[in-house]
């Protein structure tokens, strides 16, 4: 299967190979979130490395052992079998392409209660409708990632629900490749770094303790990556190549005005930017894994779906591009999937058991 784990394939990563000199990203506030404290990115010119001392602040993550509102992972058929509960997943983004594909998998199984975690809460109960979903398989909750205020008030929300959280998938993306000048988040961050990375990044930060939480036996926090921000591969290297550079334009805020908008501080390019927020994606959960795995028993991985070529990511993109793309994508670079077969490669994901 034509599943690629973008995670542990650091030889991928531009932001590894310039030879400059590391970085630490020392903004200890970012989004109100101690992000050094007990999170502090360390990244060195040849491989990401963090340091040691920070693992030991890891109990800020742990789970306070509360009562859990799970219910018990088993229950017992009048036959006297025990069958696991349903196991309950956020889905960002499902209101359309693979999110939408992952969330219908999943629910035709009748063994998962997806959590659809959307923007345009109307647009996601069609698209749930159409695709088929039963209602008791899936809940629509508000989730605007390009507000770090609407992040926060999705946790708060979920928490409410009292559902467990026993797999989060992050897989809504923003892609801009015609934009001429940035726009920006809620919060003044360049739109798709800020919706695809940073929005993401303060989600799964938060919501590490409810999956901590889950008694169910796989927990896992899932980010869609893309073969485009990998440049050991032919995709990665169609300019322009994501590359994070030192790190300048984030650490000023990417706000384009006393910042470069773009993380490397290079010239806006919305190509680039959407390359250099998967890069950060698959960054993120190698880190996440080296920093959690073991103190949660979280399973943290990336993926990339194959091109699905016929989604609403294009839709920016020039219409002689819409119209191409996917032939190109089917016949000529084979690299094709189509929104069902990528919606049911990431529900098996979702889903594998590992005891
Ligand atoms: C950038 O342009 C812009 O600068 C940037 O702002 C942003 O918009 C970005 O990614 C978005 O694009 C890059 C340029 C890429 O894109 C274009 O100009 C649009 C091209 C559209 C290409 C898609 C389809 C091509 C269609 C071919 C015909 C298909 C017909 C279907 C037939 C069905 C048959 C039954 O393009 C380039 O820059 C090209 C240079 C790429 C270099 C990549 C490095 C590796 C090259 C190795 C070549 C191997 C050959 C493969 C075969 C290719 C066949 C076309
Ligand atoms: P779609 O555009 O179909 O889906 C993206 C989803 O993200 C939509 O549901 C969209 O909502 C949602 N979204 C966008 N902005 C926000 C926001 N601010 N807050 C909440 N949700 C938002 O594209 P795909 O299905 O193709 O993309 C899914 C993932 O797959 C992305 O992470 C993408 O990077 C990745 N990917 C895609 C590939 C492909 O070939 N298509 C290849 C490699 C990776 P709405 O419906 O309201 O617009
Ligand atoms: Mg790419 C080996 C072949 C391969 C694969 C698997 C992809 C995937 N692409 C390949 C090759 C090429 N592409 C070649 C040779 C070209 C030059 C003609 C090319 C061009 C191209 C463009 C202009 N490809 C693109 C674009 C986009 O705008 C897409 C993009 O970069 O979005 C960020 C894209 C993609 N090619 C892919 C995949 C998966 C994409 C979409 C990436 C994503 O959604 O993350």
């Amino acid at each position: 299967m034509a599943l690629q784990a973008a995670s542990l394939v650091p030889a991928s990563f531009s932001v590894l190979k310039e030879g400059k000199s590391g970085v630490s990203l020392k903004d200890s506030t970012l989004f109100g979130l101690s992000f050094s404290e007990p999170i502090k990115a360390n990244f060195s010119s040849s491989a990401l490395r963090c340091k040691r001392e920070f693992e030991q602040k890891l109990c800020a993550v742990r789970a306070e052992t509360v009562a859990t509102a799970s219910p018990a992972v088993t229950k017992s058929t009048p036959e006297g079998k025990k069958t696991l509960r349903k196991g309950s997943v956020v889905i960002t983004g499902a209101s359309s392409g693979l999110g939408l594909a992952t969330a219908k998998a999943l629910a035709e199984t009748g063994k998962w209660h997806v959590i659809m975690a959307c923007r345009d809460y109307l647009k996601a109960a069609r698209a749930a409708k159409s695709a088929g979903m039963a209602k008791e398989n899936y809940t629509i909750m508000h989730l605007d990632l390009a507000s770090l205020d609407s992040v926060r008030q999705f946790v708060d929300n979920f928490r409410r629900s009292e559902m467990p959280l026993d797999v989060l998938v992050c897989n809504a993306a923003v892609y801009l490749p015609t934009a001429k000048e940035p726009t920006f988040t809620a919060e003044g961050f360049e739109l798709s770094v800020g919706t695809n990375h940073l929005g993401h990044f303060l989600l799964s930060r938060l919501l590490l303790e409810d999956l901590e939480k889950s008694d169910y036996p796989s927990k896992r926090l899932i980010i869609v990556g893309s073969i485009t921000g990998n440049t050991n591969t032919l995709a990665g290297n169609v300019p322009p190549k994501a590359n994070l550079g030192d790190l300048r334009g984030l650490q000023g805020g990417l706000n384009g005005l006393n910042s470069s908008a773009m993380i490397d501080g290079g010239d806006f390019d919305g190509a680039k930017a959407y390359k250099d927020s998967k890069v950060c994606n698959m960054l993120t959960m190698q880190e996440f894994h080296r920093r959690f795995h073991e103190e949660t028993g979280i399973t943290f991985a990336s993926l990339y779906p194959g091109c699905i070529a016929t989604t609403g990511l294009f839709r920016e993109h020039i219409p002689l591009f819409r119209t191409l793309f996917p032939p190109f994508q089917k016949y000529i670079t084979k690299g094709y999937v189509s929104e069902d077969e990528a919606g049911k490669r990431l529900a098996q994901v979702i889903s594998i058991i590992t005891l």
